[in-house]
């Protein structure tokens, strides 16, 4: 074993203690919980009024599936330091839309992002408030840049695969999550025989939800 490898299992116990250095292996198979700091899990009810199809958005509430899954690396949200954890959206759709995070702009909107697909197929759906919008697959091995000032939302487009993705941004960004609940993304990504398709959101286009 070499100085770097001892280094790196040492500190994977007290991940975020002060200002040393650590390491972790990202395991392609999904996080091992031990690695990281903090478990954040995503519910439907949380994604009230993002789903098209609210007949079976309504249905479906019941029994409020689990939809998606975050490990983060606790750091102090100030600039210069870097959070960074591994997002984990389920297989599934709700309707003809597939399980996807709620999204966000950054607060602070100048602030870009790194997502490194670990497993599975999907989108990164992005947009800015100058209306324009880019979609970027995740596949194992691709790595998507997030641009400042684009709001970025994960969509899981495969049929029984988790899509599991390593992220990266600034410690000061924040998130505004408002933006997105009151108006969702302009695009929606629905299933199609054969593969997805990507469609105007109607609700976007009319302004929000009431
Ligand atoms: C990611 C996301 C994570 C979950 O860490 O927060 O994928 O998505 P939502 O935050 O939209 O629920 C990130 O982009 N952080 O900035
Ligand atoms: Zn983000």
């Amino acid at each position: 074993m070499n100085m770097s490898q001892i280094s790196t299992q040492d500190s994977n116990r007290g991940i975020s203690s002060g200002s040393r250095p650590f390491g972790f292996a990202l395991d392609f198979a999904g996080p091992s919980a031990t690695n990281f700091s903090a478990h954040l899990e995503r519910r439907l009810s949380a994604l009230h009024g993002q789903f098209s199809d609210q007949d079976t958005y309504a249905r479906l509430l019941a029994s409020d599936p689990l939809i998606y899954e975050v490990y983060e690396m606790r750091r102090p949200e100030v600039a210069g330091e870097l959070l960074h954890g591994i997002s984990i959206v389920h297989p599934g759709r709700v309707g003809d839309e597939y399980y996807m995070t709620k999204g966000h702009f950054h607060s602070v909107r100048a602030t870009a992002e790194i997502y490194y697909c670990l497993r599975g197929n999907g989108l990164l759906l992005m947009e800015n408030q100058e209306g324009d919008w880019a979609a970027e697959t995740l596949t194992p091995g691709r790595v998507v840049y997030v641009a400042p000032n684009w709001a970025h939302r994960s969509i899981n487009t495969g049929d029984s695969e988790d899509l599991v993705t390593f992220f990266i941004y600034p410690g000061h960004a924040g998130h505004d999550y408002a933006t997105i609940e009151q108006r969702g993304f302009r695009k929606l990504v629905l299933a199609r025989s054969g593969g997805f398709e990507v469609v105007d959101n109607s609700v976007w286009l009319s302004g929000g939800n009431d």
